[in-house]
């Protein structure tokens, strides 16, 4: 059996993670601890909650004793840490819980990992750390690290941790650096999740600035393949892009959504840009193709149609986050719209 310490589980990437792991391996025992933050839902996980080899606890990456009983009980050998506070505009709203829990939750874990000898341990970490691009060149894993939100600088401050605990205690770290995912269970805090719904609801779909922000698109199935190929072969003290090579300007998304749900540009309303917001991410993953085998199999458009529909499918789900602290969160964010 493989023990694997799978930490925030609940959340959109995680518990796709988990869902998909669980429906093609039975020699993982996944322990999947998470806080069930506002991003946390253990709707996401009701085909696995039955599952024997799935143990759910409610608890901090940051509680040193939760994470030592817990590598104690069930022989951890394996982490793969996907808990973060993980959305750029709450963090330019409030910084210090980004920091508690990226890189101070973090540190808990690579000291855990250290003393109870573990065979790998993934830190999920973002193309935002190399920062932004102009109209040319891609991240390499060689790209200087560059963060320039809160949130991306909590990462990065994450990634260097790990990296240092390879380099001197040999601590065996792999990390994965992706692109923007989407697909089910994605929290519609994030692009295009608030737009799907915005549109289905008849709201106005609020774009940043020009809406000429260029982010690189990959299904988040294609990110859960990837991450499990680094558990199966990526090399300690290595990173890993990951992209699907599927670079889209918001406004252009955006509109793609309208057209795809019958409705008219008139519910686009550009508004005030984020601050620092980056102009352009776009990965290089030759790397982890070369080194790995792997490759995304989705495309855009047709997977793009799926989360459409997933969204149409499971508005219960939805519903029940939009009309919770999101309502407050929303308001903060976009007053009025
Ligand atoms: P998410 O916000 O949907 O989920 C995060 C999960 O972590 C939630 O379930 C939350 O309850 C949990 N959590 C937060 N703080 C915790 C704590 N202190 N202790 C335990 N659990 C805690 O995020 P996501 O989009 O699924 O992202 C997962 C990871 O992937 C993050 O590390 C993020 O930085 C990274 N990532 C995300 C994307 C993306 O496009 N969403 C792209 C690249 C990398
Ligand atoms: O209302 C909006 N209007 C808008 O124009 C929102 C929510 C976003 N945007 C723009 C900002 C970005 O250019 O859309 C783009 C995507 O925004 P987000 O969905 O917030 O993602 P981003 O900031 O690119 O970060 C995401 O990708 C990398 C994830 O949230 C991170 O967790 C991940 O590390």
């Amino acid at each position: 059996m493989k023990n694997v310490l799978i930490t925030g589980g609940a959340g959109f990437i995680g518990s796709n993670f988990i869902n998909y792991i669980l429906s093609r391996k039975d020699d993982w025992q996944i322990v999947n601890l998470d806080k069930l933050t506002y991003a946390g839902n253990l709707e996401n996980l009701k085909s696995v909650e039955r599952n024997k080899n799935y143990h759910f606890f409610k608890g901090d990456i940051t509680n040193r004793e939760l994470i030592d009983y817990l590598f104690k009980k069930y022989s951890i050998k394996y982490v793969i840490n996907f808990a973060a506070e993980s959305h750029v505009d709450r963090s330019i709203l409030g910084s210090e819980i980004f920091y508690r829990t990226n890189v101070i939750g973090t540190n808990v874990l690579l000291e855990a990992s250290r003393r109870y000898n573990i065979e790998k341990f993934i830190q999920i970490s973002t193309d935002e750390v190399y920062g932004s691009l102009s109209e040319e060149g891609y991240f390499t894993e060689e790209t200087p690290l560059s963060p320039n939100s809160p949130y991306s600088s909590s990462k990065a401050a994450a990634d260097l941790m790990a990296l240092a605990f390879h380099h001197t205690y040999n601590l065996p770290v792999v990390i994965t650096r992706c692109s923007n995912n989407y697909g089910p269970y994605q929290f519609p805090e994030k692009l295009i999740p608030l737009m799907i719904i915005n549109c289905l609801n008849n709201k106005k779909l609020p774009v940043y600035g020009d809406g000429l922000n260029v982010r690189d698109w990959i299904y988040v199935i294609d990110h859960c393949k990837a991450i499990e190929l680094v558990f199966e072969k990526g090399k300690a003290g290595e990173v890993y892009n990951i992209g699907a090579s599927c670079e889209m300007k918001n406004i252009d998304i955006v509109k793609l959504i309208l057209k795809k749900l019958n409705k008219s540009d008139d519910l686009i309303e550009f508004v005030k840009d984020r601050p620092g917001h980056d102009r352009r991410y776009a990965i290089d993953s030759t790397k982890i193709q070369n080194e790995l085998g792997w490759k995304p199999e989705f495309n855009f458009e047709s997977a793009l149609d799926y989360t459409i529909e997933w969204y149409i499918k499971n508005k219960d789900w939805w519903e029940r986050i939009i009309s919770g602290e999101y309502l407050n969160y929303y308001k903060k964010q976009y007053g009025d719209l």
